[in-house]
């Protein structure tokens, strides 16, 4: 397939999931508009599709709480959208903080935002156009990492806690299993629900698991029985995990925020102290010497999660590390845990290949996924590492114009059987395909 067929089969799924005011990141699996998901998918429409672009990005800021936060999941109204949990499960509306015109949910997704406006107007062919667009965007931004800084840190240490895994984007990342595996959870006290998620043959397989769902949703009834108050969730909940893929997107995010800021004439004094102290931050407390990985850090537990996934290389993208800490992370990329030098494994494993327990078709636990990699490309290519960011583009559009835009895929190249695992039609895989394309096209 020449690049002219991927692009245009890219576009056609982003216009199938199209609802008419935002984008569904699938058709049926997830029918409602997703936070991070709506940001990637922005940046492929404001290649061909600028209004659609900024269409997504204003219906999501339209579900903003009063206190910054932007909700993990905006509801749409289609009666045939099956998903759990629901708003109906969710009672957003005990909160004083939610919006009363639109229904969400109760916990965020990592911040992508302050990146997406700033790529959005890199790409943007009427610049006066996109300005005016960040104009109109960047207070709210800034209200939401506002949020994260004024609820979320509490020891004003310049990182960011998550309450949930779905607030941390990647489900069932091994990160969470120790945590998680200490709450201890009598079933018959957990409300009564139904997932809706195992629907899809193909992606109930490699789906998280019971337990797994027991666990989320324990969260989210302790969230709601506390009204979604931050200062009561922060005292009861078992879950409150410093991310290095959070903080380093919200780095990435500080940093467009000053830029922005910079172009539009706003001041900029708030986005430099967060972006300074989250760098130095996570320097000093998430950078593991030996290892040449960011690790996570369990508040509650008081400890480092030593778990080796790609996580704890995305710092590169908010340039958190030095030059020399970078290097470190190549190498970790290069070695046997994430085969980056000619093993024929497909670029980038989410979990280390030497871990015991990786699998490779199950969700966020080592399956490759197109997200994680534009953000590593667009690390690498922040410390001129352009080989590495080169051949893991190559493997993004490789895996993508063979097998599809799936969710996820398996970095093996097995044989046999499936690559592409999850629901297909993917929007984000279909919406980074675009701008990576772009990137192929342009040099
Ligand atoms: C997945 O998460 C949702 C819950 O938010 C789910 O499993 O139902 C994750 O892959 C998440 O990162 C993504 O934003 C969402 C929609 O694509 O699906």
């Amino acid at each position: 397939m020449n690049q002219a067929q991927l692009q245009q089969m890219a576009q056609a799924v982003l216009d199938q999931n199209w609802h008419g005011q935002f984008t569904k990141p699938a058709p049926s699996l997830y029918p409602h508009q997703w936070n991070w998901d709506a940001g990637f998918i922005a940046i492929g429409n404001a290649h061909h599709n600028f209004g659609r672009a900024m269409a997504e990005m204003r219906h999501l800021f339209s579900a903003q709480w009063k206190n910054g936060l932007v909700p993990q999941i905006v509801f749409g109204d289609d009666p045939e959208a099956r998903y759990f949990p629901g708003p109906d499960f969710w009672q957003a509306s005990r909160s004083a903080q939610a919006p009363e015109q639109i229904q969400t949910s109760g916990i965020t997704m990592p911040p992508v935002h302050g990146f997406v406006l700033w790529r959005m107007y890199e790409v943007a062919a009427d610049k006066a156009q996109a300005k005016a667009f960040l104009k109109e965007m960047y207070p709210k931004v800034l209200a939401l990492h506002r949020y994260l800084y004024d609820y979320r840190d509490p020891e004003e240490e310049g990182l960011v806690y998550i309450r949930h895994p779905w607030e941390g984007g990647t489900d069932n990342s091994p990160i969470w299993d120790r945590t998680l595996s200490r709450m201890q959870i009598d079933r018959d006290q957990l409300p009564a629900y139904e997932r809706k998620d195992l629907q899809n043959p193909k992606a109930a397989e490699h789906r998280p698991t019971q337990e797994d769902y027991d666990r989320y949703v324990y969260l989210v009834d302790l969230f709601r029985q506390h009204d979604y108050d931050d200062q009561k969730i922060y005292e009861e909940c078992p879950f409150l995990i410093q991310d290095p893929l959070f903080n380093g997107i919200l780095s990435w995010s500080n940093e467009a925020l000053i830029q922005i800021g910079s172009l539009i004439g706003e001041d900029i004094t708030e986005p430099m102290q967060w972006h300074e102290l989250t760098v130095w931050s996570m320097n000093e407390k998430l950078w593991d010497e030996d290892r040449g990985i960011y690790n996570a850090f369990d508040l509650r537990a008081g400890e480092i999660i030593p778990v080796h996934t790609s996580s704890g290389l995305i710092p590169l993208c908010g340039e958190v590390p030095t030059q020399e800490q970078a290097e470190a992370m190549l190498r970790t990329m290069e070695s046997p845990a994430f085969g980056g030098k000619d093993s024929g494994i497909l670029l980038c494993p989410t979990y280390s290949l030497q871990a015991k327990d990786i699998n490779y078709k199950k969700y966020w636990r080592g399956p490759v996924w197109i997200n994680l990699n534009w953000l590593l490309y667009h690390g690498l290519m922040r410390y001129d590492m352009t080989e590495m960011a080169d051949r893991i583009r190559k493997h993004s559009l490789e895996l993508l114009s063979r097998h599809g835009f799936y969710e996820y895929f398996d970095p093996r190249r097995p044989a046999e059987g499936e690559i592409g695992c999850g629901t297909d039609q993917f929007s984000w895989s279909a919406a980074l395909c675009l701008d990576f394309l772009q990137g192929e096209m342009s040099g």
